[in-house]
């Protein structure tokens, strides 16, 4: 178990092997789990499975925090019940699509509208496929440790998504030109009073770009119950953080929205990333709201320490970004040496996981493979972790060592 001591202990114990030379936000003095994350958070990964979903990597029950094993992204697609789930509420709500609404208004819009379901599916319907990934992903990963919910790889997944375009909804009440933001709530609630109520907002260009939809399908699907039913926005290129589930209230803001989860929540330091999509209206002087994702990759058709043959073998797995696109995959078999281009798969839009394989031939023993993508505005992984406090944008070079014999 991961108790809130063990982790303030685990904490300040990095604390001391960093010879107290960590950033702010990781001294055990001002260590304390997010709200949304409570106290019986369990460290020993253990497969389990909720309603209507396989087996997953179950991190916490109450938020379900379930990350998806490496088996599940040998495909581009993520199917539904292998998507993985992230919630900071554990008051999740099952909702009735005959008396869900979407309420829509806020001081920045001209009017108020609530749109029903059936409403939601007679605007004219757009498709993307995009991968939603936690902006805490591979948070686990991070030396020294930070607070936070512990993901391995697999908090992220690919999905092909169809609904309405936000600016369409939007469009029903007009945004007056004084609105900056667009904030967002979901239906579940927290359990305790003193959790915050989970609010996002968007700048208002992102909101509404023609990409940003409210999904009521995923992969031809209705949403699964843990992925947003019935409605939910999806934001390609920003982190999952954005793509608020079950949504319920749109509210246009002149004002930038002021909770707990734009701020100190997700929030990263200015300058550290280098990413192009900026939110100045939530900016200050030391740090931004994360934005969109950093390029990465991950090998899937392996895991560390597999077992192969001596001789011709393919190595294969994903790569993605904000949506520039991918211009190359490399891989490298001598410690990042020498590298070499790997193949790139098929393409299913800027915003989609990318495949990709590999071949080499191994020799008997330990063949290590290092893996990097670059984008088209040449982004490339990093070769050692860009630290931040919240664990945030890991996209250290992946490497597995295979065993052939
Ligand atoms: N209503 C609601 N929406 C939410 C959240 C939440 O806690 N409540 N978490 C967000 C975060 S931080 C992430 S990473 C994604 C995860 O999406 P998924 O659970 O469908 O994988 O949902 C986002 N939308
Ligand atoms: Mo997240």
């Amino acid at each position: 178990m991961f108790t809130r001591r063990n982790l303030l202990q685990s904490a300040s114990a990095s604390v001391a092997l960093a010879g107290g030379l960590l950033p702010p936000a990781a001294n055990a003095a001002s260590v304390t789990l997010s709200p949304g994350v409570p106290a019986g958070l369990d460290s020993s990964a253990t497969m389990a499975t909720l309603p209507g979903k396989k087996p997953l990597i179950k991190l916490s029950y109450r938020p379900p925090n379930y990350e998806s094993p490496l088996e599940y992204f040998r495909t581009p697609i993520t199917a539904n019940d292998e998507f993985y789930v992230r919630y900071h509420l554990a008051d999740i709500p099952d909702i009735d699509t005959r008396t869900y609404k979407i309420a829509v208004g806020g001081e920045g819009a001209n009017g108020r509208a609530e749109i029903t379901f059936d409403e939601l599916k007679e605007f004219p319907a757009y498709e993307v496929v995009a991968v939603n990934q936690c902006s805490g992903n591979r948070r686990g990963l991070s030396q020294p440790h930070v607070p936070g919910v512990q993901w391995g790889y697999g908090a992220m997944g690919c999905a092909r998504w169809k609904g309405a375009r936000l600016r369409d909804v939007l469009d029903k009440v007009g945004l007056k030109t004084q609105a900056i933001e667009i904030a967002f709530d979901g239906a579940d609630g927290p359990v305790f009073d003193k959790t915050p109520d989970f609010i996002k907002s968007l700048p208002v260009w992102k909101a509404t770009d023609e990409s940003t939809l409210i999904a009521y399908e995923m992969n031809g699907g209705t949403l699964p119950h843990f992925n947003g039913y019935p409605a939910r926005l999806i934001v390609p290129g920003w982190t999952g953080t954005y793509w608020m589930k079950h949504l319920v209230t749109i509210n246009a803001l002149t004002r930038p929205q002021g909770g707990f989860w734009m701020k100190p929540a997700y929030r990263i330091p200015l300058g550290e990333f280098p990413v192009v999509a900026r939110f100045t209206t939530q900016e200050d002087a030391t740090s931004t709201p994360i934005t969109e994702m950093v390029v990465n990759s991950l090998i899937t058709s392996h895991a560390d320490g597999a077992k192969v043959r001596v001789g011709k073998i393919t190595v294969g797995g994903l790569a993605w970004d904000a949506g520039y696109g991918i211009r190359t995959v490399e891989a490298s078999t001598d410690g990042g040496g020498t590298w070499s281009a790997a193949t790139l798969g098929e393409d299913l839009g800027r915003y989609a996981f990318r495949p990709w394989s590999f071949d080499l031939t191994t020799k008997h023993g330990k063949n290590t493979i290092v893996v990097k993508a670059t984008n088209r505005i040449g982004q490339t992984q990093t070769a050692t972790l860009l630290f931040n406090g919240a664990g945030y944008h890991n996209n250290v070079m992946q490497s597995v060592t295979l065993n052939a014999g």
